[in-house]
């Protein structure tokens, strides 16, 4: 069974970071919840970026704020799917620092840049990608899908009483 690795920079970024995990969970697919700092502990970032894809996991999620360094140092070193989740941190320029840190890799070096905060779209996304390939999530997926419309549409019905 696929597993997602769901790393971040440092525990302040939990709360944001939460958004990923539940909606996985919520998409039963298996986790793996982890702090890995690319500054303060660079050779736990080493180690887990090279065996990442040894352990069963499929796709990682990197969140980091400030000068967020975690997610594109992984995608240098893993040969998995990173997807990038800019975290707004406290002593931040507004988000802008860790988004385009995260954002702006060099070519040959690809993270998939989700919005600030945006943890939740990195997990349907991982979840996509694992579901490229898994019957069993794709259809969650495109349950999710109907759900999400059923919603809109029950909001637009309910303008017209
Ligand atoms: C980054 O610096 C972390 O990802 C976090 O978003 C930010 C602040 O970290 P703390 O000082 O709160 O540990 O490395």
């Amino acid at each position: 069974m696929s597993k997602v690795a769901i790393i971040m920079g440092s525990i302040s970024d939990m709360p944001v970071m939460q958004d990923a995990i539940d909606i996985l969970k919520q998409f039963n697919i298996e986790v793996e919840v982890d702090i890995v700092s690319a500054h303060r502990t660079p050779e736990k970032l080493f180690d887990f970026s090279k065996n990442a894809h040894t352990r069963g996991i499929s796709v990682i999620i990197a969140g980091a704020g400030g000068a967020a360094h975690l997610p594109g140092m992984v995608a240098s070193m893993s040969p998995l799917p990173v997807i990038g989740v800019p975290v707004k941190s406290s002593n931040s320029i507004d988000g802008w620092d860790s988004v385009l840190s995260i954002l702006q890799m060099p070519g040959g070096v690809p993270v998939a840049t989700v919005a600030l905060n945006g943890a939740k779209n990195a997990g349907i996304l991982a979840a996509q990608i694992i579901g490229s390939h898994d019957k069993i999530v794709l259809e969650t997926i495109i349950s999710y899908k109907e759900e999400l419309k059923a919603a809109v549409n029950k909001a637009a019905e309910g303008l017209k009483k």
